[in-house]
C-alpha cells in the first residue's frame, strides 16, 4: 500500500511538490491516495469533542430527514460548515486541496461536506461506488476522474473500529472482480484517505464498542454533482451561514464558485 508523509512539507508550492506528484500517480493508477499526518492531532481532539457535542442526535440507529443510512448502523449527514468544521484546515486542506486540483483541475468545487458515522456493531458495507462511469461506453473506464472522495478519521481507523476496504485500480473496471482481495489501511487521527468515485470501496465492520465518525467532502469537477447520495429531497450537499462563503480565504474560494 502506498502512503505519502506529508509531515514538515512546506505547503508554499505543493502542487509541484515530491509528494503531491507521487500522491497523484498513485491515484491515478491504483484510484485511491492516503496522505499521512495532514492535520495536526490535537485538532483531530478538538473536531472529535465538537462533533460528540453538536452531532450525538446522529448517532441513533434511525435516519433522520437529514441522513441517510448507507449501511446498516452507518449514516451519512452534513456537517455545518462553521466552527472547526469552518476551518480552511479541514475542508480545504492544503494537500488536499492541492492533490484535488492535480486531479480534477484548478476549478474543482467542493460539492459535498459532511460525515459518515458507522455504529458500535455496523456491519460491513456493501462494496460499492461513490458514482458509476460517466459513460457506458468501455472507453469511461480510462477517462481521468471526474470526482473524488475525501475522508478524515476523527478516530484511527482499524481492524477493531472499522476502516474503509479499497479495491486498487478497480476505478479502471467495468464490474465488480470478487476474485480480487481488498487493501484494508489503517489510518490515523490528522491522516486522510482519498479515493476516486469510480473505485469500489466499503466501510468495514465496527466492533469497538464505540462510533467510528469521519468527515467527508466531495471534490468534483465544476460540472459534476454526486448523482445517488442526494435523492432525498431534505438532504443538503452543503450547510453553512449566510456570509460564510465571503470569508473564505481568497486562494480556496473557487471551491464554492457553483454556490449561488
Ligand atoms: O464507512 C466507511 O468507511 C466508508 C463509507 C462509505 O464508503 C460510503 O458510505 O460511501
Amino acid at each position: 500500500m502506498i502512503r505519502i508523509d506529508c509531515r514538515g512539507v512546506s505547503t508554499d508550492d505543493l502542487a509541484n511538490s515530491d509528494e503531491i506528484r507521487a500522491a497523484y500517480e498513485c491515484f491515478v493508477k491504483y484510484g485511491y491516495a492516503i496522505l499521512d499526518h495532514v492535520v495536526p492531532e490535537d485538532r483531530i481532539q478538538a473536531l472529535l469533542a465538537e462533533f460528540n457535542d453538536r452531532y450525538a442526535q446522529y448517532l441513533r440507529d434511525q435516519e433522520a430527514s437529514d441522513s441517510l443510512e448507507v449501511g446498516g448502523r452507518r449514516f451519512m449527514f452534513p456537517l455545518l460548515l462553521s466552527g472547526g468544521f469552518g476551518d480552511p484546515l479541514v475542508y480545504a486542506n492544503p494537500f488536499v486541496v492541492a492533490l484535488a486540483r492535480t486531479i480534477l483541475d484548478t476549478d474543482a468545487i467542493l460539492e459535498a461536506f459532511g460525515a459518515i458515522a458507522s455504529l458500535d456493531g455496523s456491519e460491513a458495507q456493501h462494496i460499492h461506488r461513490d458514482g458509476p462511469h460517466l459513460f457506458s461506453s468501455e472507453i469511461s473506464t480510462l477517462l481521468p476522474a471526474h470526482a473524488l472522495t475525501f475522508a478524515l478519521p476523527l478516530v484511527e481507523m482499524n481492524d477493531i473500529r472499522g476502516t474503509t476496504a479499497l479495491w486498487p485500480g478497480s476505478h479502471r473496471w467495468k464490474s465488480m472482480n470478487n476474485e480480487i482481495a481488498p487493501e484494508i489501511p489503517t489510518i490515523q487521527p490528522g491522516s486522510c484517505l482519498l479515493w476516486d468515485f469510480r473505485l469500489y470501496h466499503r466501510g468495514t465492520e465496527n466492533r469497538s464498542g464505540h462510533p467510528r465518525p469521519m468527515v467527508y467532502a466531495t471534490y468534483a469537477r465544476r460540472w459534476y454533482q454526486d448523482p445517488v447520495n442526494f435523492m432525498k429531497e431534505t438532504m443538503q450537499r452543503l450547510v453553512f451561514d449566510p456570509g460564510f462563503v465571503q470569508g473564505v480565504p481568497e486562494d480556496v474560494r473557487p471551491l464554492f464558485s457553483h454556490v449561488r
